[in-house]
């Protein structure tokens, strides 16, 4: 060995010990390696330097020697949130009134890169496949998917959602020429356009052209949304995804079963999604309606999932039922919570069969000397919906009203050592919170993952140890999706090989700007790339 080769070597090695055993070096594909940041202020992205772990002590001290004594209790898992793919298209969404919601803190009426949500999953998926833990280097043999797949819990959206995850060819575009809804749409006078969403006019993102007017405001090239000619049709093309190469289990999110998020479904909602009505910002305009914009049940929902492969984690038996709790060798188990308000609102809550149900499973748990992780769409904060009364269950102990009538999620996990973990979504941001009694033996992190929607379009992994010195470590590492940091002025949108990930890259980079989001999202480095002990 050469002098200089053995320099370097030690080198390597003293960093590795100074990570306290994480093997830095060895390629992840994870924002361990590097990250995706605009670091001169121009509002194009590029490759940043990697983000180590933080290790947070809230809930139990690191041993220094942990690195040496712990084992893995299961593979890394994927975790996959927000996906909101969403027909773009329907005259059921209401773009019209985004600028009202965003001054109400709801921020999901318009997005200028919606159109490209499909793509933008797939780049979450081929990510998801590439990555192997920066820790021990294994590769991911699970994905859990925590809701709002869809963005309008519409029929054609949770197929494309699942045509995604399970490497379906299919074709985003929707509309249909000739489908007649009712004797007030004549298909003779359907516009034939590829794509009949809502752009320009001087309120919208145009993404051929940038005229005086065109462009909304905050979508124009000087405030960093630049123009992408064919864009929208491009999205609107058939594409076959790569599917992710390990099952998947999935709960729904408050997208999933209630229109845009918040409003029950009713005849009148499915009229309006099934017509050939689409209000812009003046006039209504004429559209192809499409059968596919049919509105699901919940029960429709899962059973899309049953026909797809291993039913991801429903049950045949019980398809009215969007709960599941799976145990895995090494003394794994994963349960999986339904926390849709069926009464509306985007807030969740868990009902009190779903309640009693998760305790007597936290008790099987623990009599079997299993690791729990109870993840669902909500994070405890957002289950805080008491909507139309009845017997539910809120997240946190502190919510009071309506919620202090029955026992908390908090409170639950707090009385069931064997919970070490809850993972959530729904917030669009990146966070991570221990939660700690007084006596300390139930504690337990709550871990929120960032949307692929919404800037910054990320995944996460888990990975659990036992450290087997009276702690655990939960390491959550950040993914981004696949498509690269900067598409170009002049992208190649023609080219099929390429065209997904150049059009998940433009997702990207339009997140970025869109100035309701802006750099939300992201959260703290203690957010982020976590190492996180608990005692046990
Ligand atoms: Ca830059
Ligand atoms: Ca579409
Ligand atoms: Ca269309
Ligand atoms: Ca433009």
């Amino acid at each position: 060995m050469s002098k200089i080769f053995l320099r370097a070597f030690t080198a390597s090695f003293l960093a590795l010990f100074l990570m306290g055993g994480v093997a830095l070096g060895a390629w992840s594909g994870t924002t361990v390696d590097k990250t995706i940041v605009d670091s001169n202020g121009d509002k194009r992205l590029e490759y940043g330097p990697g983000e180590p772990y933080t290790v947070r002590e809230d809930l139990g001290a690191a041993n220094a020697k942990r690195a040496k004594t712990r084992t893995p209790i299961f593979d890394p898992f994927i975790q996959l949130s927000d996906l909101h793919v969403v027909d773009e298209e329907s005259p059921a969404r209401i773009e019209q009134y985004d600028a009202e919601l965003g001054e109400l803190g709801v921020k999901g009426g318009y997005r200028p890169q919606e159109s490209l949500m499909s793509q933008t999953a797939d780049a979450a998926v081929r990510r998801a496949n590439w990555v192997r833990s920066p820790v021990t280097s294994r590769s991911p043999s699970l994905a859990i998917v925590t809701g709002d797949s869809s963005d309008n819990s519409q029929e054609n959206e949770t197929e494309d959602y699942i045509n995604v995850l399970s490497g379906n060819r299919f074709n985003p575009d929707s509309g249909d020429p000739s489908f007649r809804p009712s004797p007030l749409c004549f298909p003779i006078f359907y516009p034939t356009d590829l794509y009949q969403g809502v752009r320009g006019d001087g309120v919208w993102y145009e993404p051929d052209s940038s005229l005086e007017g065109e462009d909304g405001t905050g979508y124009t090239p000087a405030d960093g949304v630049r123009d992408f000619p064919g864009l929208f049709e491009k999205a609107n093309t058939t594409f076959t995804p790569k599917g992710l190469r390990f099952p998947w289990l999935a709960v729904p999110g408050n997208h999933d079963g209630l229109v845009q998020g918040n409003v029950p479904k009713s005849d009148f909602l499915e009229g309006a999604a099934l017509s050939c009505w689409k209000i812009f910002a003046g006039p209504t305009h004429i559209v192809q309606p499409d059968p596919k914009r049919h509105l699901v049940s919940k029960q429709e929902w899962i059973e899309k999932h049953l026909a797809d492969g291993d039913g991801h984690g429903f049950d045949p038996k019980q398809p009215d039922i969007g709960y599941h709790s799976v145990s895995k060798p090494g003394g794994m188990r994963l349960i999986g919570l339904e926390s849709i308000n069926e009464n509306g609102l985007s807030e969740g809550n868990i009902d009190d069969t779903q309640f009693q149900w998760l305790d007597n499973e936290l008790q099987q748990a623990e009599k079997a000397g299993e690791t729990v992780v109870v993840y669902a769409h909500h994070s405890l904060e957002s289950m805080n919906n008491t909507a139309g009364g009845g017997s539910v269950h809120c997240g946190l102990i502190e919510q009071g009203g309506a919620c202090a009538q029955q026992e908390s999620l908090e409170a639950l996990f707090y009385r069931s050592p064997s919970v070490i973990a809850y993972v959530a979504g729904h917030e669009h941001n990146n966070r991570i919170d221990p939660r700690q009694e007084d006596a300390g033996e139930g504690n337990f992190w709550e871990v929120v993952l960032a949307s692929e929607v919404d800037w910054p379009q990320q995944g996460g992994m888990v990975e659990i140890f036992n450290n087997n010195d009276g702690t655990f470590s939960i390491f959550r590492t950040i993914l981004d999706q696949a498509g690269k940091p900067d598409p170009g002025n002049t992208p190649d949108l023609e080219n099929p090989w390429t065209r997904t990930l150049t059009l998940a890259s433009i997702s990207r980079e339009i997140s970025f700007n869109e100035p309701q989001v802006g750099m939300g999202g992201a959260g703290t480095l203690a957010d982020r790339n976590v190492e996180l002990i608990v005692t046990r």
